[in-house]
């Protein structure tokens, strides 16, 4: 397992929207433990490809509690096959967006099909925060950031503000 690096806006790699896995084979699935490790580090409770620079549709999430034990999720080409017309709204973080935060409305339950860490296909069902990262992680896969989901004027401070803050930090003049 290795810990990967991880790409943060504005960063043209997060723009791109990956391609689909033809299969869940031995690299797809160094990639999915790569991922994980690389979450769990961060920390974080969701992870998609593109943000370890990785253009293909693969997410890894784990939405377990503080105190219960690791509940590790692998999905490859996941598609909505259903949303409910209820929405929700959850406070929505980024490990690509670090230290911003914003209130996001998406639909409330969600069907979702997809690739597991076996290559076998599976739906799940989701509600609450899961299916808040789910489709938050789904649309990293898309080239979208949920920064996407504000207002112009939000979205273009908070893009202001990470471009400085690496131009302090690496001296790169962006
Ligand atoms: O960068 C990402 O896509 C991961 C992101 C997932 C997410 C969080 C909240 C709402 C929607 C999607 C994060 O994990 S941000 C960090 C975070 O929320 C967290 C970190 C440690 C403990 C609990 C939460
Ligand atoms: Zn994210």
């Amino acid at each position: 397992m290795a810990k990967l690096p991880i790409l943060v806006a504005p960063d043209p790699r997060l723009k791109v929207k990956a391609a689909r896995v033809e299969a869940v084979d031995g690299d797809i699935r160094q990639l999915m433990d790569d991922m994980l490790e690389t979450m769990y580090a961060a920390p974080g409770i969701g992870l998609a490809a593109p943000q370890v620079g990785q253009s293909v549709r693969v997410i890894v999430l784990d939405v377990a509690r503080d105190g219960e034990e690791r509940a590790p999720q692998c999905l490859a080409n996941p598609e909505l096959l259903w949303v409910s017309d209820e929405d929700n709204v959850h406070e929505e973080g980024c490990l690509s967006v670090p230290d911003h935060y914003a209130d996001v409305v998406r639909p409330a339950r969600i069907r979702v099909r997809y690739r597991d860490r076996d290559n076998a296909v599976r739906t799940v069902e989701a509600d609450g925060l899961l299916a808040t990262v789910i489709q938050h992680e789904m649309d990293h896969l898309d080239g979208i950031l949920f920064i996407d989901h504000l207002s112009n004027l939000k979205r273009n401070m908070i893009l202001r503000k990470l471009t400085k803050s690496r131009k302090t930090t690496t001296g790169d003049a962006l």
